[in-house]
């Protein structure tokens, strides 16, 4: 399948998603939004891709926000139907039974940082800044921006980046959370390619299982969250996987993980 806006790449089992419009530092219109679901939909019933990495093209950018010429002229209505596709996006990228890693090459904002956040975790070149800019704009996050900063980063913190619009460093981003590595720009994609590729070295069902746990359990309170694990954990001794794990482990070789 090919895409207008996105470069799609299998390197082995890992899928490589790079959006590409690059003249406008990689900005996300309605293009984007349906052509990135188009291709999240398809990795999710993929069985040979076990972790995606989503990153933007040249140097400059990840993805400097929603496309503000296309964001003009739209009225409420229009403006809560791109949101929601925007958010159907978030939740494809969170619901995805495999690892995802944001590689910020450059500007995450706006709609860049709130894509980022949806990702299990973000990696991004010592040159990489993020910021929620929208109050500068006369608007506010709509991609999940508000809500997913939030719980990574705590109020006070996402309050002062979307009340200020200000931008940070990528040191200053994993400092407070919102980053889990800082790279060299050169070693970037390698160091998010070789995450992707070690996790896909598990079992492909506690990989998603543990995701699933982990996104799910955040939003419980404590004691449904922690039966939630309790479930997750005793399902797996259902599967071959788990057999096949804790078997390799006693007879002193690899495991070879069959996703059943
Ligand atoms: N939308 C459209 N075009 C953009 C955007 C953008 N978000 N960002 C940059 N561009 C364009 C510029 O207009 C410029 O085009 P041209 O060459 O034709 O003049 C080109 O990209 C290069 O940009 P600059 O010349 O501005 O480059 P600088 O190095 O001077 O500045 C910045 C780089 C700081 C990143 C600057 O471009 C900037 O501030 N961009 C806007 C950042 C921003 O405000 N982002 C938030 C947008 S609002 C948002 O994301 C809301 C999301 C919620 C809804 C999402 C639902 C899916």
């Amino acid at each position: 399948m090919t895409y207008a806006t996105l470069k799609v790449e299998d390197r082995g089992a890992i899928r490589i998603v790079t959006i590409d419009r690059p003249k406008v530092l990689n900005a996300i219109d309605a293009q984007v939004i349906d052509e990135l679901a188009a291709v999240l939909e398809q990795t999710g019933t993929t069985a040979g891709v076990r972790g995606l990495l989503l990153t933007g093209s040249g140097e400059k950018a990840f993805v400097a926000g929603a496309d503000i010429a296309a964001m003009q002229e739209m009225t409420p209505a229009a403006a809560l139907a791109f949101s929601g596709r925007g958010h159907a996006v978030g939740e494809l990228l969170a619901s995805l039974p495999v690892a995802t890693v944001a590689a910020v090459n450059g500007f995450a904002l706006g709609g860049g940082c709130e894509l980022a956040l949806a990702c299990d975790f973000i990696y991004a070149a010592e040159h990489a800044r993020f910021g929620q800019p929208e109050v500068k704009l006369g608007v506010i996050p709509g991609f999940g921006g508000t809500q997913r900063l939030l719980r990574r980063v705590g109020l006070a913190r996402a309050l002062e980046l979307c009340m200020s619009g200000a931008m940070i460093d990528a040191a200053e981003a994993a400092r407070i959370g919102l980053v889990n590595r800082v790279l060299p720009r050169d070693e970037l994609l390698p160091a998010a390619l070789a995450t992707l590729e070690t996790i896909a070295q598990m079992g492909p069902l506690a990989i998603a299982k543990v995701k699933d746990v982990l996104h799910r359990g955040a939003e419980l309170p404590l004691p449904d969250a922690n039966l939630l694990e309790q479930q997750g954990f005793a399902e797996l001794f259902a599967t071959a996987d788990q057999k096949e794990g804790m078997s390799a482990f006693l007879g002193k070789r690899a495991a070879n993980f069959t996703g059943t």
